[in-house]
C-alpha cells in the first residue's frame, strides 16, 4: 500500500497529498487543529484533521456526476517546490496545475499555489491561477478544524448580523441575531459576504483561537454533533466534542468567476490567545 507523504516541520506537520496542514501546535505546545481519532491516512482519501483544501467546488458535486464531495484538491498529490525551517517556524510552498486526469474532472487550466507557515501563528496563503482560454468559476475553502476542549461550552463571535445558507434547513437564508454561536446539537451554517475574523471561545482549555481571513468573504460554521458522528466511519463517536470547524473561503454566493490569466489570493491565518 503507497505511503503518504509528509513534510515534518519544527511545530507541525503537512502531508503532500492536498496541501494538507494536519498539525500544528502553539507556542505553549499544545496542538491547534484537530485529528480524528480515526482519521484514515490512504493515498486518495481526504484526511479528516488540520486544513484540508477544497477546490474547486464545494460540497457535493454540482453536476451530480459523482465526483468526490469538496473537489480533488484534497485528495492528490501536490509538487513540494519550496521548504524552509528554522527552530521558530517552518515555511512550505506546493503547487498543483491540471493534468489529463484532473481535465476529466474539472475541463479547466489552473495552477494553485499554497504557502503555509506554521509558526506562533499558522497561515495559509492560496492563489488559484486561471491558465485557461476562457474564464471559470470555482469555489474554493480552508476548511480548518479547530480542537476545543468541549464544544458545548465554546462560542463562536464575529458573525453577528451576518447572512448565512441553514443546511440544516434546505439552505435557506437567515440572518444571524445572535452575539455569539453556541452548540447545543448539529450545526452547519454558511455565513456569506462577511470579511469578519472570527473568534473562538474555550474555555475548557483556556484559550481564544482567532480566525483571520482575506479575500475569503464566506465562513462555514459546523459541528456534526452525535447522530452525524455516528455517520461518519473516520470520527470517533465522541470527537465532536473536542472540534469546531470554522471554515473561510468564498463558496456558494461567493463563488469567484476567473478570467483567463487572472489570479483570486486567500488567506488564512490562525492566532491563540488566552481565555478573556
Ligand atoms: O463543513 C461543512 C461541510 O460541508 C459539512 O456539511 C460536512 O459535510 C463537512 O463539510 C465534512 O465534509 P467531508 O466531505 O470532509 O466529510
Amino acid at each position: 500500500m503507497p505511503e503518504l507523504s509528509w513534510l515534518r516541520l519544527p511545530r507541525g506537520e503537512v502531508c503532500t497529498q492536498g496541501a494538507h496542514a494536519v498539525r500544528w501546535s502553539a507556542a505553549d505546545g499544545r496542538d491547534v487543529l484537530f485529528v480524528s481519532s480515526k482519521c484514515r491516512y490512504a493515498p486518495g482519501t481526504p484526511l479528516r484533521a488540520g486544513v484540508p483544501l477544497v477546490f474547486p467546488w464545494f460540497g457535493d458535486d454540482p453536476e451530480g456526476r459523482g465526483r468526490p464531495a469538496h473537489g480533488f484538491a484534497r485528495r492528490v498529490e501536490w509538487v513540494v517546490d519550496a521548504a524552509r525551517t528554522d527552530a521558530a517556524q517552518g515555511h512550505v510552498v506546493l503547487t498543483l496545475a491540471d493534468d489529463a486526469a484532473l481535465r476529466t474532472q474539472w475541463p479547466n487550466a489552473f495552477a494553485l499555489t499554497a504557502v503555509i507557515t506554521l509558526g506562533d501563528a499558522f497561515s495559509i496563503d492560496l492563489e488559484i491561477e486561471n491558465r485557461d482560454r476562457a474564464p471559470f468559476r470555482f469555489e474554493a475553502l480552508f476548511h480548518t478544524y479547530l480542537q476545543v476542549g468541549d464544544v458545548r461550552r465554546c462560542e463562536v463571535r464575529g458573525l453577528h448580523g451576518a447572512r448565512y445558507h441553514d443546511k440544516l434547513d434546505g439552505n435557506r437564508t437567515k440572518t444571524d441575531g445572535d452575539e455569539a454561536i453556541r452548540f447545543a446539537g448539529e450545526c452547519d451554517r454558511t455565513y456569506v459576504g462577511t470579511d469578519a475574523d472570527c473568534v473562538v471561545h474555550d474555555p475548557a482549555l483556556g484559550r481564544t483561537l482567532t480566525v483571520h481571513k482575506r479575500g475569503a468573504p464566506s465562513t462555514v460554521v459546523w459541528n456534526p454533533w452525535i447522530e452525524k458522528t455516528a455517520r461518519l466511519a473516520d470520527l470517533g463517536p465522541d470527537d465532536w466534542q473536542r472540534f469546531v470547524c470554522v471554515e473561510s473561503g468564498c463558496v456558494m454566493d461567493d463563488a469567484v468567476t476567473l478570467a483567463p490569466g487572472a489570479r483570486h489570493r486567500m488567506s488564512l491565518r490562525v492566532t491563540v490567545g488566552s481565555a478573556i
